[in-house]
């Protein structure tokens, strides 16, 4: 009895949870005749779907750099460096006796300089601020007198206004050669150091570069400058700055 009456329900249930997606006009006829009391079970899950194409939406802006990676590995040794210079040699308590014994002698002869060099300026007269002027009385060529004057760390005599001349002229007990020649050019007399003449006190009709051969000055007794052969022989008169 129960199970005639419930038939068209179970029917109805059965064709509710066919896997058909389509349920036939017959079906539907018959379930709406009857009630569907009890709801059919989901069924199972599809097929995967094909990969569907990508979106047309706008692209998201870029995120914030990623985390920094870890360091790599230590690189290979460099190529050497160059070679050091050579240490000192350190100190012994010999060489340090012996170097403070050197002080004491360098500290007593720079003082026996000092005081040698104050006798010297005094015994020439010399004035302090002034150029001096020192001869040991001999006579020779000029180019003697250059290389004489040049071992004293000095240089020929040469007078540039009427003192010096004066000063040269007191030193010189006769004619003496002055650190003036035309030896470059002739009749441009010019000072050995360098430059034109500044100033002069030729004698009357001097410089007359006599015989062609006179490319060297002196000063004569009286003050009074005369070219000469620079080959004769006359006083050597040095100069010292002041
Ligand atoms: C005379 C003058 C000078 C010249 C000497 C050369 O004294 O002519 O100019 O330099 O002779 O000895
Ligand atoms: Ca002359």
């Amino acid at each position: 009895m129960f199970l005639l009456s419930s038939l068209p329900a179970l029917l109805c249930m059965l064709i509710a949870s066919s896997s058909e997606t389509k349920i036939s006009e017959e079906a539907l006829k018959t379930c709406s005749a009857i009630t569907c009391a009890i709801p059919g079970r989901d069924g199972r899950d599809g097929p995967k779907g094909e990969k569907g194409e990508p979106g047309q939406g706008l692209r998201g802006l870029q995120g914030p750099p990623g985390k920094m990676g870890p360091p790599g590995n230590t690189g290979a040794p460099g190529t050497p460096g160059l070679k050091g210079s050579k240490g000192d040699r350190g100190y012994s308590s010999a060489v340090e006796i012996k170097l403070a014994n050197l002080e004491t002698e360098m500290r007593k002869l720079k003082s026996e300089l000092d005081h040698t060099k104050k006798l010297q300026a005094f015994s020439l007269g010399k004035a302090s601020g002034k150029k001096f002027y020192v001869t040991n009385g001999e006579r020779m060529p000029f180019s003697k007198v250059k290389a004489l004057c040049a071992e004293l760390q000095g240089t020929v005599a040469t007078p540039k206004n009427a003192e010096e001349n004066k000063a040269i002229q007191d030193v010189a007990s006769s004619t003496a050669f002055l650190g003036i020649t035309d030896e470059v050019t002739e009749g441009q007399f010019m000072y050995v150091t360098g430059g034109r003449l500044t100033y002069s006190n030729w004698k009357r009709n001097e410089p007359n570069n006599h015989d062609s051969a006179e490319d060297c000055v002196t000063i004569l007794e009286d003050g009074l400058w005369n070219d000469i052969s620079c080959s004769a022989s006359f006083l050597a008169v040095c100069e010292f700055p002041a």
